[in-house]
């Protein structure tokens, strides 16, 4: 930990604080992983990204062609309980239209 010591302004006597150690921690960040299969509509996994992962359509687009060529991609970055919560809704999302899409949490490095 390091000290929060005040110093007097030059002229007004305004105390200012600055943190000399990162006393606010930041929490640990996880990645959800989308997964490739063969039945799932490229239609699909781009509405996913947009609707419940915010990206824009050119994102989206470029993350669904990245996981249908290369297997698994980064859908977003988010807490760990974020994350969770993603998974659910898409998984939800996705078992109701029939499809077997897949997503895993893992911890970012
Ligand atoms: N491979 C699927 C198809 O050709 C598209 C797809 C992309 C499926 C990404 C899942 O996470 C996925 N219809």
């Amino acid at each position: 930990m390091g000290s929060n010591r005040p110093h007097e302004g030059e002229e007004g006597g305004v105390a200012t604080v600055t943190r000399t150690s990162q006393k606010v921690k930041k929490p640990p960040l996880y990645k959800v992983l989308l997964h490739n299969d063969d039945y799932t509509t490229r239609e699909f996994v781009v509405f996913v990204l947009e609707k419940v992962f915010h990206h824009d359509e050119p994102s989206a687009t470029r993350i669904m062609w990245h996981v249908h060529t290369t297997g698994v991609g980064v859908a977003g970055v988010y807490t760990y309980e974020m994350a969770e919560t993603k998974v659910e809704k898409v998984e939800t999302l996705a078992r109701a239209n029939e499809f077997p899409l897949r997503l895993s949490v893992e911890p970012e490095e």
